[in-house]
């Protein structure tokens, strides 16, 4: 591997996100929703490496796995280097898993090297920011942040299964899940490593980008109420086909979108019932994720796609019904933080591109909460949520390169205020 710095950290992550990868409910592809079989395997691995490390991880009330690296002196406040270790469905290895590997990298390269630093350094890998099983996304960093929503608890899977009874099956202790809060006292800072899932790195010919800003961002579960009725004998005025509503709607939100800088809407599921070859459907659900750079784009996005849906449900005769499941402001990386990456990325002769993240990261839970910051790492055709994403072992390198070199040069006082 020809890279600047070669760490033997390096070799080693890359290693082990492909081990992590095997940990999946669905064989042959990587599925790890939070709290399933391949979560408490991948909780197993994850703890393994923590300990080999010589760190002391341990698990909490909600599934996160952390383990501290004491600074110059024990007990001072913690930079938090984290991200997820669940994934969506049939998913690539790097998004999550990355950061959190890249974390224990970190403390592995300054224990060989004897280092210490006028901080502690916590390691977390949350176990629920996709928000792919449950209504709700990042409940593991919400948890960490002091801002997880108890509610949650009665969110059920597709399964019927509440978040309470699987954390239950899982041997967590829901009655545990205030005491997970971190005070803000005892937290210098966030960082978290991420693949871009995006093309701008790759396009600048860059490895490393500094995050600006990540989305703003609200998701809705929709249903539509029409008429069933028999594919043959219903003449196509008389229909109220909810199916052919709902088409007409993703157009409109595509159309929306489009027509709106910086703004994505998107359908990523859909049923139909009762789903028989013959049967005009008479009720459609479908999901609906609509994000912008910022709050005010993003409100008036939401707004311009609700009217549309609401006219195109009056003109076909169906009834829709929306329910906002999940939101998040738009959060800014905090100024010095990204000028801390910038600084360690230059230091290793390549250019920091500033960049905003239309991803959601668990980064967002920590925003007001402490000062937090992203770096983002190239990765090929800025391809994600897909088993083709990929990242270079130099790409890799580099980002643990700049990750020390970031973490070498912080200054607690400059992050204070
Ligand atoms: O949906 C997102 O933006 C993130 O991957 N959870
Ligand atoms: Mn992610
Ligand atoms: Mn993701």
């Amino acid at each position: 591997m020809t890279s600047i710095s070669n760490l033997p950290a390096t070799a080693r992550m890359m290693e082990r996100l492909e081990k992590l990868a095997l940990d999946t409910d669905e064989p042959g592809k990587l599925t790890r929703l939070y709290l399933s079989t391949a979560h408490r395997k991948a909780v197993d691995t994850v703890m393994g490496w923590f300990s080999e490390a010589g760190l002391t991880p341990s698990l909490d009330a909600v599934g996160n796995i952390s383990a501290r690296f004491e600074g110059k002196t024990p007990g001072l406040p913690a930079l938090i280097i984290a991200s997820h270790i669940d994934t969506v469905r049939d998913a690539g290895k790097y998004d999550g898993n990355l950061g959190v590997l890249a974390g224990l990298a970190v403390v592995e390269e300054l224990r060989r090297l004897g280092e210490t630093l006028p901080f502690a350094i916590e390691v977390i890998a949350f176990g629920d920011e996709e928000g792919v099983r449950f209504p709700i996304t990042m409940s593991g960093s919400r948890a960490v942040a002091g801002r997880f929503n108890m509610a949650a608890l009665d969110g059920a899977d597709a399964q019927g299964i509440t978040m309470r009874a699987a954390m239950e099956t899982f041997g967590l202790d829901t009655a545990a899940i205030g005491a997970i809060a971190r005070d803000p006292k005892h937290v210098l800072a966030y960082i978290e490593l991420h693949i871009e899932q995006g093309p701008v790195l790759e396009a600048a010919n860059q490895p490393l980008g500094v995050v600006t800003a990540i989305a703003s961002i609200q998701r809705f579960a929709a249903t539509i109420k029409g008429e069933a009725g028999h594919a043959g004998t219903v003449p196509m005025p008389y229909r109220h086909d909810a199916l052919a509503a709902a088409a007409e709607m993703i157009l409109a939100v595509e159309r929306i979108a489009n027509g709106r800088k910086g703004m994505v809407g998107t359908v990523g599921i859909i049923g139909a019932q009762p789903g028989a070859v013959n049967v005009i459907p008479g009720d459609v659900n479908f999901s609906l994720d609509l994000r912008a750079p910022n709050d005010e784009d993003r409100n008036a996005g939401v707004a311009e796609v609700l009217a549309a849906l609401e006219a195109i449900a009056k003109k076909r005769g169906v009834t829709l019904t929306l329910s906002s499941g999940y939101e998040d402001k738009a959060a800014l990386c905090h100024p010095a933080i990204q000028q801390g990456l910038a600084e360690a990325i230059t230091g290793l002769g390549f250019e920091p591109i500033a960049l905003p993240s239309g991803a959601g990261h668990d980064a967002m839970s920590f925003e007001g909460f402490c000062p937090m910051g992203m770096l983002f790492l190239r990765c090929k055709g800025g391809i994600s949520h897909n088993p083709a994403e990929s990242i270079t072992p130099e790409d890799a390198d580099i980002a643990l390169a700049a990750m020390l070199a970031f973490v070498r040069k912080l200054d607690p006082a400059k992050l204070r205020g």
